[in-house]
Protein backbone atom coordinates (compact mmCIF):
# COMPACT_ATOMS: atom_id res chain seq x y z
CA UNK A 1 0.00 0.00 0.00
CA UNK A 2 2.98 2.45 0.85
CA UNK A 3 4.16 1.40 -2.38
CA UNK A 4 1.14 2.36 -4.07
CA UNK A 5 1.02 5.67 -2.63
CA UNK A 6 4.32 6.46 -3.23
CA UNK A 7 3.61 5.74 -7.13
CA UNK A 8 0.88 7.67 -7.25
CA UNK A 9 3.19 10.37 -6.14
CA UNK A 10 5.56 10.01 -8.51
CA UNK A 11 3.25 9.77 -10.77
CA UNK A 12 1.77 13.20 -10.02
CA UNK A 13 5.39 14.43 -10.16
CA UNK A 14 5.35 13.28 -13.74
CA UNK A 15 2.68 15.18 -14.84
CA UNK A 16 3.86 18.36 -13.19
CA UNK A 17 7.30 17.86 -14.57
CA UNK A 18 6.26 17.51 -17.48
CA UNK A 19 3.66 20.58 -17.47
CA UNK A 20 4.59 23.72 -19.70
CA UNK A 21 1.98 25.70 -17.91
CA UNK A 22 -0.99 25.43 -19.96
CA UNK A 23 -0.22 22.03 -21.85
CA UNK A 24 1.74 19.07 -21.14
CA UNK A 25 4.64 17.16 -23.29
CA UNK A 26 4.73 13.50 -23.51
CA UNK A 27 8.34 13.45 -22.35
CA UNK A 28 10.91 15.46 -21.92
CA UNK A 29 13.01 15.59 -24.85
CA UNK A 30 11.78 13.27 -27.40
CA UNK A 31 8.60 14.65 -27.88
CA UNK A 32 9.06 18.34 -26.71
CA UNK A 33 5.25 19.26 -27.90
CA UNK A 34 1.27 19.08 -27.19
CA UNK A 35 0.58 15.81 -29.18
CA UNK A 36 -3.35 15.89 -29.14
CA UNK A 37 -4.21 12.17 -27.74
CA UNK A 38 -1.62 12.17 -25.39
CA UNK A 39 -3.16 15.71 -23.60
CA UNK A 40 -6.34 14.34 -23.84
CA UNK A 41 -5.03 11.25 -20.94
CA UNK A 42 -2.84 13.93 -20.02
CA UNK A 43 -6.22 15.99 -18.74
CA UNK A 44 -7.59 12.93 -16.99
CA UNK A 45 -4.89 12.10 -15.10
CA UNK A 46 -4.64 15.79 -14.00
CA UNK A 47 -8.51 15.43 -12.84
CA UNK A 48 -7.48 13.07 -10.57
CA UNK A 49 -6.12 16.10 -8.20
CA UNK A 50 -6.00 18.96 -10.08
CA UNK A 51 -9.34 19.39 -12.21
CA UNK A 52 -8.78 23.22 -13.07
CA UNK A 53 -5.95 22.06 -14.69
CA UNK A 54 -7.09 19.21 -16.09
CA UNK A 55 -9.67 22.02 -17.76
CA UNK A 56 -6.61 23.70 -19.34
CA UNK A 57 -5.10 20.93 -20.84
CA UNK A 58 -8.41 20.65 -22.91
CA UNK A 59 -9.19 24.47 -23.67
CA UNK A 60 -5.33 24.70 -24.75
CA UNK A 61 -5.70 21.59 -27.06
CA UNK A 62 -8.53 23.64 -29.09
CA UNK A 63 -6.64 26.80 -29.27
CA UNK A 64 -5.45 24.82 -32.08
CA UNK A 65 -8.21 24.34 -33.56
CA UNK A 66 -8.29 25.24 -37.08
CA UNK A 67 -10.94 27.42 -39.00
CA UNK A 68 -13.12 24.11 -40.51
CA UNK A 69 -12.81 22.41 -36.98
CA UNK A 70 -9.21 19.90 -37.28
CA UNK A 71 -7.58 19.33 -34.38
CA UNK A 72 -3.72 18.66 -35.34
CA UNK A 73 -1.83 15.78 -33.82
CA UNK A 74 0.21 18.14 -33.09
CA UNK A 75 1.11 21.89 -31.38
CA UNK A 76 4.43 23.35 -31.90
CA UNK A 77 3.62 26.07 -29.29
CA UNK A 78 7.55 26.72 -28.84
CA UNK A 79 9.96 25.71 -31.65
CA UNK A 80 12.12 22.53 -30.34
CA UNK A 81 15.44 21.63 -32.48
CA UNK A 82 15.15 17.86 -30.59
CA UNK A 83 11.65 17.35 -33.15
CA UNK A 84 11.72 15.99 -36.28
CA UNK A 85 9.44 17.18 -38.50
CA UNK A 86 9.22 20.66 -37.01
CA UNK A 87 6.76 23.28 -38.09
CA UNK A 88 8.76 24.19 -41.01
CA UNK A 89 8.34 20.84 -42.54
CA UNK A 90 4.33 20.43 -42.17
CA UNK A 91 3.97 24.11 -43.43
CA UNK A 92 0.60 24.45 -41.54
CA UNK A 93 -1.35 27.66 -41.05
CA UNK A 94 -3.56 27.31 -37.84
CA UNK A 95 -4.02 29.89 -35.12
CA UNK A 96 -1.16 28.21 -33.42
CA UNK A 97 1.73 26.35 -35.23
CA UNK A 98 0.84 22.30 -35.73
CA UNK A 99 1.00 19.25 -37.71
CA UNK A 100 -1.91 19.10 -40.45
CA UNK A 101 -3.17 15.87 -39.55
CA UNK A 102 -5.46 14.51 -36.51
CA UNK A 103 -5.08 11.62 -33.91
CA UNK A 104 -7.47 9.54 -32.15
CA UNK A 105 -10.12 12.14 -31.42
CA UNK A 106 -10.70 10.64 -27.63
CA UNK A 107 -10.45 14.40 -26.03
CA UNK A 108 -14.51 13.73 -25.84
CA UNK A 109 -14.83 11.19 -23.86
CA UNK A 110 -11.77 12.42 -21.60
CA UNK A 111 -13.31 15.95 -21.25
CA UNK A 112 -16.42 13.76 -20.43
CA UNK A 113 -14.73 12.32 -17.40
CA UNK A 114 -12.89 15.46 -16.62
CA UNK A 115 -16.46 16.58 -15.66
CA UNK A 116 -17.92 14.01 -13.74
CA UNK A 117 -14.92 14.71 -11.20
CA UNK A 118 -16.57 18.29 -10.50
CA UNK A 119 -19.98 18.52 -12.63
CA UNK A 120 -20.77 22.10 -10.73
CA UNK A 121 -17.41 23.71 -11.24
CA UNK A 122 -16.89 22.12 -15.07
CA UNK A 123 -20.37 23.11 -16.53
CA UNK A 124 -19.19 26.65 -17.93
CA UNK A 125 -16.00 24.94 -19.00
CA UNK A 126 -17.61 21.90 -20.59
CA UNK A 127 -20.41 24.79 -22.21
CA UNK A 128 -17.49 26.58 -23.80
CA UNK A 129 -15.83 23.79 -25.18
CA UNK A 130 -18.72 21.20 -26.47
CA UNK A 131 -19.17 23.59 -29.68
CA UNK A 132 -15.78 23.01 -30.15
CA UNK A 133 -15.68 19.25 -29.91
CA UNK A 134 -18.63 18.87 -31.78
CA UNK A 135 -17.16 20.89 -35.11
CA UNK A 136 -14.28 18.72 -34.77
CA UNK A 137 -16.06 15.66 -34.98
CA UNK A 138 -17.69 17.11 -37.89
CA UNK A 139 -14.86 17.26 -39.95
CA UNK A 140 -14.19 13.95 -39.08
CA UNK A 141 -17.82 12.78 -40.37
CA UNK A 142 -17.53 15.26 -43.55
CA UNK A 143 -14.15 14.17 -44.45
CA UNK A 144 -13.01 10.46 -43.67
CA UNK A 145 -16.00 8.32 -43.88
CA UNK A 146 -15.82 5.35 -45.99
CA UNK A 147 -18.54 2.92 -45.58
CA UNK A 148 -19.67 4.44 -42.35
CA UNK A 149 -16.11 3.21 -41.23
CA UNK A 150 -12.87 6.49 -40.16
CA UNK A 151 -9.78 6.58 -42.37
CA UNK A 152 -6.64 7.54 -41.46
CA UNK A 153 -4.60 9.50 -43.89
CA UNK A 154 -1.27 8.77 -42.53
CA UNK A 155 0.10 6.29 -40.02
CA UNK A 156 0.44 9.12 -37.04
CA UNK A 157 -2.84 9.78 -36.73
CA UNK A 158 -3.69 6.31 -35.66
CA UNK A 159 -0.89 6.76 -32.89
CA UNK A 160 -0.27 3.22 -34.10
CA UNK A 161 2.67 4.75 -36.22
CA UNK A 162 4.55 1.62 -37.46
CA UNK A 163 1.48 -1.15 -36.54
CA UNK A 164 1.77 -3.44 -39.58
CA UNK A 165 -1.88 -2.50 -40.51
CA UNK A 166 -0.09 -0.19 -42.62
CA UNK A 167 2.55 -2.29 -44.63
CA UNK A 168 1.04 -3.57 -47.63
CA UNK A 169 -0.50 0.48 -48.20
CA UNK A 170 2.70 1.91 -47.67
CA UNK A 171 4.52 -1.22 -49.95
CA UNK A 172 2.52 0.55 -52.68
CA UNK A 173 3.71 4.23 -52.22
CA UNK A 174 7.21 5.37 -53.97
CA UNK A 175 9.52 7.13 -50.93
CA UNK A 176 12.29 7.65 -53.71
CA UNK A 177 12.04 11.53 -53.89
CA UNK A 178 11.69 12.15 -50.21
CA UNK A 179 15.31 13.84 -49.81
CA UNK A 180 17.98 14.17 -46.53
CA UNK A 181 16.36 14.90 -43.81
CA UNK A 182 17.85 14.11 -40.15
CA UNK A 183 15.59 12.28 -37.59
CA UNK A 184 15.52 13.24 -34.01
CA UNK A 185 13.84 10.15 -32.84
CA UNK A 186 16.87 8.20 -32.74
CA UNK A 187 19.20 10.74 -31.15
CA UNK A 188 17.15 10.44 -27.76
CA UNK A 189 16.12 6.21 -27.95
CA UNK A 190 17.52 3.16 -28.98
CA UNK A 191 16.62 3.18 -32.65
CA UNK A 192 15.68 -0.74 -32.41
CA UNK A 193 12.46 -0.12 -30.95
CA UNK A 194 11.40 2.64 -33.31
CA UNK A 195 10.21 2.93 -36.41
CA UNK A 196 12.56 2.08 -39.61
CA UNK A 197 14.16 4.30 -42.44
CA UNK A 198 11.76 3.02 -44.57
CA UNK A 199 8.74 4.40 -42.28
CA UNK A 200 10.01 7.32 -41.89
CA UNK A 201 10.87 7.95 -46.09
CA UNK A 202 7.37 6.90 -46.19
CA UNK A 203 5.78 9.12 -43.70
CA UNK A 204 7.62 11.96 -44.49
CA UNK A 205 7.22 11.48 -48.05
CA UNK A 206 3.03 11.80 -47.09
CA UNK A 207 4.01 15.26 -45.40
CA UNK A 208 5.43 16.53 -48.58
CA UNK A 209 2.35 16.04 -50.33
CA UNK A 210 -0.24 17.21 -47.79
CA UNK A 211 1.72 20.45 -47.84
CA UNK A 212 1.95 20.38 -51.65
CA UNK A 213 -1.83 19.85 -51.17
CA UNK A 214 -2.33 22.82 -48.71
CA UNK A 215 -3.88 20.35 -46.30
CA UNK A 216 -7.03 20.57 -48.54
CA UNK A 217 -8.74 16.95 -47.68
CA UNK A 218 -10.77 17.06 -51.20
CA UNK A 219 -7.50 16.93 -52.70
CA UNK A 220 -5.90 14.73 -50.43
CA UNK A 221 -8.79 12.35 -51.03
CA UNK A 222 -8.79 12.57 -54.67
CA UNK A 223 -4.73 12.17 -54.20
CA UNK A 224 -3.07 10.25 -51.56
CA UNK A 225 -1.98 6.95 -51.96
CA UNK A 226 -2.59 6.48 -48.10
CA UNK A 227 -6.22 5.68 -47.07
CA UNK A 228 -6.95 3.26 -44.55
CA UNK A 229 -10.10 2.87 -42.41
CA UNK A 230 -8.74 1.33 -39.14
CA UNK A 231 -10.58 0.24 -35.74
CA UNK A 232 -8.65 2.76 -34.02
CA UNK A 233 -9.95 5.91 -35.76
CA UNK A 234 -13.37 4.11 -36.05
CA UNK A 235 -13.68 3.16 -32.78
CA UNK A 236 -12.40 6.19 -30.78
CA UNK A 237 -14.78 8.54 -33.39
CA UNK A 238 -18.00 6.18 -32.75
CA UNK A 239 -17.11 6.30 -28.71
CA UNK A 240 -17.16 10.33 -29.46
CA UNK A 241 -20.06 10.70 -30.42
CA UNK A 242 -21.69 8.63 -27.90
CA UNK A 243 -19.96 11.09 -25.38
CA UNK A 244 -21.06 14.18 -27.19
CA UNK A 245 -25.08 13.41 -27.41
CA UNK A 246 -24.38 12.33 -23.33
CA UNK A 247 -22.76 15.82 -22.61
CA UNK A 248 -25.15 17.44 -25.47
CA UNK A 249 -27.86 16.32 -23.79
CA UNK A 250 -27.15 17.16 -20.33
CA UNK A 251 -26.41 20.89 -21.62
CA UNK A 252 -29.88 21.05 -23.29
CA UNK A 253 -28.77 21.35 -26.94
CA UNK A 254 -30.26 19.11 -29.96
CA UNK A 255 -28.11 16.20 -30.58
CA UNK A 256 -30.14 14.64 -33.62
CA UNK A 257 -27.05 15.03 -35.55
CA UNK A 258 -25.06 13.43 -33.37
CA UNK A 259 -27.30 10.39 -32.69
CA UNK A 260 -27.46 10.03 -36.42
CA UNK A 261 -23.53 9.79 -36.65
CA UNK A 262 -23.54 6.88 -34.37
CA UNK A 263 -25.79 5.01 -36.36
CA UNK A 264 -23.46 5.74 -39.10
CA UNK A 265 -20.63 4.72 -37.09
CA UNK A 266 -21.91 1.86 -35.74
CA UNK A 267 -22.37 0.72 -39.64
CA UNK A 268 -19.19 1.83 -40.11
CA UNK A 269 -17.36 -0.40 -37.35
CA UNK A 270 -19.13 -3.80 -38.98
CA UNK A 271 -17.00 -3.14 -42.19
CA UNK A 272 -14.01 -3.71 -40.19
CA UNK A 273 -14.89 -7.41 -39.17
CA UNK A 274 -12.47 -9.96 -41.08
CA UNK A 275 -14.37 -12.89 -41.10
CA UNK A 276 -11.03 -14.77 -41.99
CA UNK A 277 -8.94 -12.95 -39.29
CA UNK A 278 -12.28 -13.63 -36.40
CA UNK A 279 -11.05 -9.81 -35.43
CA UNK A 280 -11.61 -6.38 -36.61
CA UNK A 281 -8.88 -5.28 -38.68
CA UNK A 282 -7.90 -2.31 -41.06
CA UNK A 283 -8.84 -2.28 -44.84
CA UNK A 284 -7.05 -0.13 -47.46
CA UNK A 285 -9.83 2.06 -49.27
CA UNK A 286 -7.90 1.90 -52.34
CA UNK A 287 -7.19 -1.52 -52.96
CA UNK A 288 -9.93 -2.86 -50.93
CA UNK A 289 -7.39 -5.29 -49.43
CA UNK A 290 -7.85 -6.23 -45.76
CA UNK A 291 -4.58 -5.54 -43.30
CA UNK A 292 -4.93 -9.09 -41.80
CA UNK A 293 -4.04 -7.62 -38.61
CA UNK A 294 -5.03 -8.42 -34.80
CA UNK A 295 -3.75 -5.32 -33.14
CA UNK A 296 -4.72 -3.76 -30.21
CA UNK A 297 -7.02 -1.47 -31.13
CA UNK A 298 -9.01 -4.43 -32.32
CA UNK A 299 -9.96 -4.72 -28.82
CA UNK A 300 -11.20 -1.36 -28.84
CA UNK A 301 -14.48 -2.16 -29.62
CA UNK A 302 -16.06 -2.52 -26.05
CA UNK A 303 -14.76 0.99 -25.60
CA UNK A 304 -17.03 1.80 -29.41
CA UNK A 305 -20.04 0.32 -27.36
CA UNK A 306 -19.47 -2.40 -29.75
CA UNK A 307 -20.16 -5.94 -28.60
CA UNK A 308 -18.34 -9.08 -29.86
CA UNK A 309 -18.57 -12.67 -28.45
CA UNK A 310 -15.22 -13.63 -30.79
CA UNK A 311 -13.32 -10.60 -29.90
CA UNK A 312 -13.98 -11.81 -25.99
CA UNK A 313 -12.62 -15.32 -26.54
CA UNK A 314 -9.77 -13.86 -27.77
CA UNK A 315 -8.96 -11.19 -25.35
CA UNK A 316 -9.24 -13.93 -22.68
CA UNK A 317 -6.68 -16.22 -24.60
CA UNK A 318 -4.11 -13.30 -25.16
CA UNK A 319 -4.30 -12.41 -21.36
CA UNK A 320 -3.55 -16.10 -20.60
CA UNK A 321 -0.47 -15.87 -23.38
CA UNK A 322 1.34 -13.04 -22.71
CA UNK A 323 2.16 -11.78 -19.20
CA UNK A 324 1.74 -8.37 -19.91
CA UNK A 325 -1.78 -8.03 -21.99
CA UNK A 326 -2.45 -5.91 -24.31
CA UNK A 327 0.13 -6.22 -27.13
CA UNK A 328 0.13 -3.79 -29.72
CA UNK A 329 0.20 -7.29 -32.62
CA UNK A 330 -0.52 -10.94 -32.15
CA UNK A 331 2.54 -12.27 -30.83
CA UNK A 332 1.64 -15.54 -33.52
CA UNK A 333 1.87 -12.92 -36.48
CA UNK A 334 5.05 -12.75 -38.86
CA UNK A 335 5.60 -9.21 -38.20
CA UNK A 336 5.16 -9.34 -34.44
CA UNK A 337 8.40 -7.65 -32.93
CA UNK A 338 8.00 -7.60 -28.80
CA UNK A 339 10.56 -4.15 -28.92
CA UNK A 340 9.67 -2.67 -32.06
CA UNK A 341 7.02 0.30 -30.90
CA UNK A 342 3.47 -0.81 -32.02
CA UNK A 343 4.53 -4.00 -34.17
CA UNK A 344 4.23 -5.86 -30.36
CA UNK A 345 4.51 -3.73 -27.89
CA UNK A 346 2.15 -3.44 -24.70
CA UNK A 347 0.93 0.26 -24.44
CA UNK A 348 -0.72 1.88 -20.98
CA UNK A 349 -2.74 3.76 -22.65
CA UNK A 350 -4.83 1.54 -25.12
CA UNK A 351 -4.75 -0.52 -21.80
CA UNK A 352 -6.60 2.07 -20.08
CA UNK A 353 -8.82 2.94 -22.92
CA UNK A 354 -10.02 -1.31 -23.48
CA UNK A 355 -10.50 -1.87 -19.74
CA UNK A 356 -13.25 1.59 -19.73
CA UNK A 357 -14.77 -0.14 -22.49
CA UNK A 358 -14.85 -3.82 -20.82
CA UNK A 359 -15.99 -2.29 -17.44
CA UNK A 360 -18.86 -0.16 -19.59
CA UNK A 361 -20.06 -3.49 -21.28
CA UNK A 362 -20.13 -5.00 -18.05
CA UNK A 363 -17.24 -7.17 -18.61
CA UNK A 364 -16.05 -6.42 -15.29
CA UNK A 365 -13.76 -9.45 -14.88
CA UNK A 366 -11.43 -8.85 -17.84
CA UNK A 367 -11.67 -5.13 -16.94
CA UNK A 368 -10.41 -5.63 -13.26
CA UNK A 369 -7.41 -8.03 -14.46
CA UNK A 370 -6.26 -6.03 -17.17
CA UNK A 371 -6.02 -2.88 -14.88
CA UNK A 372 -4.40 -5.31 -12.47
CA UNK A 373 -2.03 -6.39 -15.03
CA UNK A 374 -1.23 -2.73 -16.08
CA UNK A 375 -0.66 -2.08 -12.79
CA UNK A 376 1.83 -4.44 -12.19
CA UNK A 377 3.56 -3.50 -15.14
CA UNK A 378 4.31 -0.06 -14.02
CA UNK A 379 5.41 -0.74 -10.36
CA UNK A 380 7.75 -3.53 -11.89
CA UNK A 381 8.73 -1.13 -14.85
CA UNK A 382 8.31 2.25 -14.19
CA UNK A 383 6.28 5.00 -16.13
CA UNK A 384 8.03 4.02 -19.66
CA UNK A 385 6.68 4.93 -23.00
CA UNK A 386 5.83 1.36 -23.78
CA UNK A 387 6.55 -2.06 -22.79
CA UNK A 388 7.79 -5.74 -23.53
CA UNK A 389 4.61 -7.71 -23.43
CA UNK A 390 6.28 -10.76 -22.19
CA UNK A 391 9.41 -9.30 -19.91
CA UNK A 392 7.58 -5.96 -19.03
CA UNK A 393 10.81 -4.37 -19.67
CA UNK A 394 10.33 -0.80 -20.48
CA UNK A 395 10.84 0.35 -23.80
CA UNK A 396 11.04 4.24 -25.92
CA UNK A 397 11.30 7.54 -23.48
CA UNK A 398 11.40 7.56 -19.99
CA UNK A 399 9.05 9.55 -17.64
CA UNK A 400 5.77 9.37 -19.97
CA UNK A 401 2.68 11.43 -19.01
CA UNK A 402 -0.11 8.73 -20.25
CA UNK A 403 1.75 6.03 -18.69
CA UNK A 404 1.66 8.65 -15.63
CA UNK A 405 -1.88 9.51 -16.43
CA UNK A 406 -3.01 5.45 -16.67
CA UNK A 407 -2.21 5.02 -13.18
CA UNK A 408 -3.53 7.87 -11.56
CA UNK A 409 -6.77 7.46 -13.31
CA UNK A 410 -7.09 3.93 -13.72
CA UNK A 411 -4.68 1.22 -13.00
CA UNK A 412 -3.21 2.58 -9.50
C1 LIG B 1 4.41 10.89 -34.08
C2 LIG B 1 3.58 11.20 -28.55
C3 LIG B 1 3.31 10.35 -29.78
C4 LIG B 1 2.08 9.45 -29.60
C5 LIG B 1 1.96 8.39 -30.68
C6 LIG B 1 3.29 7.67 -30.81
C7 LIG B 1 4.41 8.65 -31.10
C8 LIG B 1 5.05 10.34 -32.81
C9 LIG B 1 6.48 9.93 -33.11
O1 LIG B 1 4.49 9.59 -30.05
O2 LIG B 1 4.20 9.26 -32.35
O3 LIG B 1 3.15 11.42 -33.81
O4 LIG B 1 7.26 10.81 -33.46
O5 LIG B 1 6.81 8.75 -32.99
O6 LIG B 1 3.22 6.67 -31.77
O7 LIG B 1 0.92 7.49 -30.37
O8 LIG B 1 0.93 10.23 -29.58
O9 LIG B 1 3.62 10.39 -27.42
Amino acid sequence: MTHDISLTEQARDVLITNDRGSYTVPTAGLYPYQWNWDSAVAALGFAQFDVERAWVELETLFQGQWADGMVPHILFHKNDPGYFPGPEVWGCEGPIPSSGIIQPPIAATMAHLVWQRDPEMGRPRMAALYPKMVKWHSWIMRWRLHRGAVCTTHPWETGRDNAPDWDKTMARMDASDVGEYTRRDTSHVNAEDRPTKYDYDRYITLVQLGRRLNWDQAAMLAQSPFRVADPTMTFTTLRAARDLVKMGTALGEDTQTLEADVARLEAGAATLWNEELGGFDSRDVHSGEWAGCLSNASYLCWFAGVENRVMLTKLRSIMERVAYPVPSNDPDAETFDARRYWRGPTWAIVNMLIGLGLADMGHEEEATDLAKKTAHLIKEHGFAEYFDPFSGAAAGGGSFTWTAAVWLAWAG
